[in-house]
């Protein structure tokens, strides 16, 4: 049987979605990263301390994380690094945080996975082998999201004097040089310990998580401002300029990375510009008319059809459907499986046909299993809602 190819295979998804395995597997892959390429990130950071304050701030750590999770995926090709929104669960302990033992660890000192009994050895200026240190919430509040909804509305870029003073300026915001709640600088300050130490901050495996939701953030406001583009493209900083190359490896330049679709990977809630289709759907996913979602085997499949019709089959039958969603009227529209849990189909004029009503069960993923249903699992992996 022939499973579409996914148009992005990396898809960066929000680490509260992730199943017990998977986090583990990446916690574990960033320890095993310990032993090759990961402290040149640590250094890297913290030599390049230019990089902050200014217009390429943005473009800088895109690429800088970029390139971890490029490392990363030489010793697991499925690896994309998880994004942590810090708005969905802002308390320091919680299935919906990553403070984790199996994840990212705990509160304090050398606690899960990342200690220095399993090789986790923080690298500060001259001195090595310190333990990992956190003081959550010593200093500061996490962001909200409408804090987040009000940075995504500043314009243009970034300006004029281009730096921690810029204003009005989306960059300097979201960075944390301006505005009330100073989002990228409050959420260091507020995890502590290494993370508080800004330029040394990748010590704390947790500093890719929180970039690369800063990177989805500035994604968003990207697509919500197409009219606004990278600036200074000239007379800014030295290396800040559009067509600066960015250090330390001296490539690629500032507007080559500006989009990040064309650097080939996106986050899942930048649907529905994704096809969907394959093995099954996660949270927040949307599925476009035209996808068909397969068991892994037993050879059972849920077409979305093209018309909007949603149907399971078993494959060797496609006479019949095994289960049929209501019939669509008005024209193809989406099927959705929202984060708080429920599957809804919509048609085109966004009338709802069906909803598998398990709202406020967050993190339910969709799956044909290989006995012929359509099953909702939740984080448990458990069947919590199945058809027919
Ligand atoms: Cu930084």
């Amino acid at each position: 049987m022939t499973q579409p190819e996914a148009a992005f295979p990396r898809v960066r998804r929000n680490q509260a979605w992730m199943w017990r395995a998977e986090r583990l597997k990446y916690a574990e892959l960033v320890l095993e990263s310990k032993d090759s390429f990961y402290d040149w990130y640590i250094d890297t950071h913290t030599q390049l301390h230019q990089y902050h304050g200014g217009p390429a701030f943005l473009p800088w750590h895109r690429q800088f994380i970029f390139e971890l999770e490029e490392d990363l995926r030489t010793l697991d090709s499925s690896a994309t690094l998880p994004y942590w929104d810090w708005t969905l669960d802002r308390r320091m302990a919680g299935f919906l945080t990553p403070w984790t033992l199996n994840f990212m660890g705990g509160n304090g000192t050398d606690t899960g996975i990342f200690t220095v009994s399993d090789g986790w050895l923080c690298r500060n200026v001259n001195i090595n082998e310190t333990a990992l240190r956190r003081q959550f919430g010593a200093v500061t509040d996490l962001p909200t999201g409408q804090q987040v909804d009000d940075c995504l509305g500043q314009t243009p870029y970034d300006r004029d004097p281009w730096d921690s003073e810029a204003e009005p300026s989306f960059r300097n915001y979201l960075e944390g040089g301006i505005g009330p709640s100073r989002i990228h600088n409050a959420v260091h300050n507020w995890v502590g310990g290494n993370m508080r130490d800004v330029l040394s901050s990748p010590n704390d495996p947790v500093f890719f998580l929180h970039h690369a939701n800063i990177d989805r953030i500035w994604g968003i406001w990207q697509d919500q401002h197409p009219t606004q583009s990278y600036v200074p493209q000239t007379g800014g900083p030295a290396g800040h300029n559009g067509p600066d190359k960015l250090l330390p490896r001296g490539k690629p330049a500032i507007n080559d990375v500006t989009d990040r679709r064309k650097m080939g990977y996106v986050y899942d809630t930048d649907y529905p510009t994704i096809p969907s289709g394959g093995s099954g759907m996660l949270p927040g996913d949307v599925l476009v008319p035209g996808t068909t979602l397969y068991s892994a085997i037993g050879g059972y499949q849920l077409d979305f059809q093209a018309n909007g019709q949603l149907g399971l089959y078993n494959g060797n039958d496609r006479s019949t459907p095994i289960w049929a969603a209501p019939r669509v009227v008005n024209g193809p529209g989406r099927l959705v499986l929202e984060p708080s849990g429920t599957l809804d189909l919509y048609d085109k004029n966004k009338v709802k046909l069906f909803t598998s009503g398990t709202s406020n069960m967050w993190g339910n993923r969709l799956y044909v299993t290989y006995e012929g249903e359509l099953a909702l699992f939740n984080m448990l992996e458990q069947i919590i809602w199945s058809v027919p």
